[in-house]
């Protein structure tokens, strides 16, 4: 596992990064509320998981870096730009939804001016699209990395394989990013990968392989730095597996309790980075009292008007349905 270290860390980014996570959190419990009241169809969580997020994103460049992200990288999305306010027009399915304007489900994250890479929903078909910008990179003489994530489960898909491998053969500026929360919807990791970790994978592939504690984002954030140093220096590529664990069920149409143990879950709860991380801060004298209040009053009010502006935001026309969908011809005056 990768160690910790504190030094080049300012007071003020860790604050920021813990503003980032808290934020993630409470989009995402807000969207939760919204789903069971009936108002959006579905969620797929980040809980858990935005420890590893928003230390990744920190430590890239999200002014001229590019990310794949899956479908729990809320933290990561917020980290290259996305506003709660276009999250939440994603979660209503409205037209203003700079994702799909509507017309994808919730967690297809896609946003062109922020470098975010549109997914499709067939797990780890981000992994070949991350490799193909990181070799465009490459033949450009840019530098520039790019930064991919999956699950654990789906780093078994052929995706993964072939995209780490041709990364590893051409040395390409790519970052991947396995997020491990020990669960692909009810299988558990045992039952889904053979070997016990997911970073030693990294040896098939001509790349160094990092395990990391994905509840703390300093460790998170030190070695995507790390890699991304390679990276832009023509190092070739990293595989980092960031250790997490699903505090949700997989999404807001799944029970978990048919599969895994509650004590299981409130046990993995206890090492929760919102929690753990503004702990460490105020041990470190960067956070008291007041400015976590601070903070959470400045990113309840950003998810409270993030919801009115979506929930009262029209939706797309329904002549616009197959917009974007085929290529617009002009249809001639006659
Ligand atoms: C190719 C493909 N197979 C199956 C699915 C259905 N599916 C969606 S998410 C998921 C589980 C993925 O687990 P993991 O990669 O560990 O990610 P997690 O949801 O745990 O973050 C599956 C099987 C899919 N979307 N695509
Ligand atoms: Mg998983």
């Amino acid at each position: 596992m990768a160690q910790t270290s504190w030094e080049n860390i300012s007071g003020e980014m860790a604050l920021e990064m813990f503003e980032m996570m808290l934020l993630a959190r409470k989009i995402d419990e807000r969207m939760w509320l919204l789903n069971r009241s009936g108002k959006i169809p579905f969620v797929v969580s980040c809980q858990g998981q935005e420890a590893a997020q928003v230390g990744a994103a920190f430590a890239l460049d999200n002014s001229v870096d590019y990310v794949a992200p899956y479908y729990r990288d809320l933290g990561l999305v917020l980290g290259f730009g996305m506003a709660t306010k276009e999250l939440m027009l994603s979660a209503f399915a409205k037209a203003e939804d700079p994702n799909s304007g509507g017309r994808q489900m919730p967690g297809h994250f896609g946003q062109k001016k922020n470098r975010i890479l549109t997914g499709s929903s067939p797990v780890t078909t981000q992994v070949p699209h991350a490799v193909g910008v990181a070799l465009a990179a490459k033949m450009d003489k840019k530098d520039i990395a790019t930064f991919v994530t999956l699950g654990e489960g789906s780093s078994n898909q052929g995706d993964f394989h072939e995209g780490l491998n041709f990364a590893g053969v051409h040395n390409l500026p790519v970052i991947t990013m396995v997020e491990n929360n020990k669960y692909a919807i009810s299988v558990p990791y045992d039952r889904q990968v053979a070997s016990e970790t997911i970073s030693e994978r990294a040896s098939s592939y001509g790349m160094p392989g990092v395990r990391v504690d994905g509840n703390d984002p300093i460790a998170v954030y030190q070695v995507v730095k790390e890699a991304r140093e390679r990276a832009i220096n023509g190092e070739g590529p990293t595989l980092i597996e960031a250790v997490t664990y699903r505090f949700t069920a997989h999404s807001s149409d799944d029970d978990d309790r048919a599969y895994r143990e509650q004590e299981e879950v409130k046990e993995a709860k206890k090492k929760d980075s919102i929690i753990t991380f503004a702990e460490t801060l105020k041990e470190k004298n960067m956070l008291n009292e007041a400015k976590e209040k601070e903070i959470h009053d400045k990113v309840n009010k950003l998810v409270n008007d993030a919801t009115e502006y979506a929930e009262e935001a029209p939706y797309a026309a329904p002549e616009d349905t197959l917009k974007y969908v085929y290529e617009e011809r002009d249809k001639g005056g006659e």
